[in-house]
């Protein structure tokens, strides 16, 4: 996989952590159980797959969630990701910025949607999710 999708999910993956890890710290544990949950986060309308447009939404509020200091640009120290990772995406300034952080996004989603048609659903989802686990 590209880095720039290994990167993404690593954000989703860190998210998920972020919204579950204090209310569902037992329940986190079993693994199946948390990808469900993230794909349903990401799956706004619940109509079962997750388009472009709910991803990046979501992506979003993990770029502000993260951003702690609200500069509207990720720095190392914010992101969960390797320092050769984060190098790639951050260029010359040293800072993911949100079209830089659009841009992650955009390329994860095109890889992950394996049949082209627009949507992750649970399958292409799940399958992502532990590809990114085994690297
Ligand atoms: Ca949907
Ligand atoms: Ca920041
Ligand atoms: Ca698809």
């Amino acid at each position: 996989m590209a880095a720039k999708a290994r990167g993404a999910f690593t954000l989703i993956v860190a998210l998920a952590a972020l919204t579950h890890s204090a209310a569902t710290a037992a329940a986190a544990s079993v693994e199946n159980t948390r990808d469900a949950r993230i794909f349903e986060l990401l799956d706004d309308d619940q109509d079962g797959k997750v388009s472009m447009m709910e991803f990046k939404n979501n992506q979003m509020l993990v770029f502000y969630i993260l951003d702690r200091n609200k500069d509207l640009a990720l720095s190392a120290d914010e992101t969960f990701l390797p320092a050769n990772v984060f190098a790639t995406f951050a260029g010359m300034d040293g800072k993911i910025d949100t079209l830089e952080f659009l841009d992650i996004v955009d390329s994860a989603f095109k890889q992950a949607d394996t049949n082209h048609d627009g949507y992750l659903d649970r399958q292409e989802f799940i399958t992502l999710l532990n590809r990114v686990r085994n690297q």
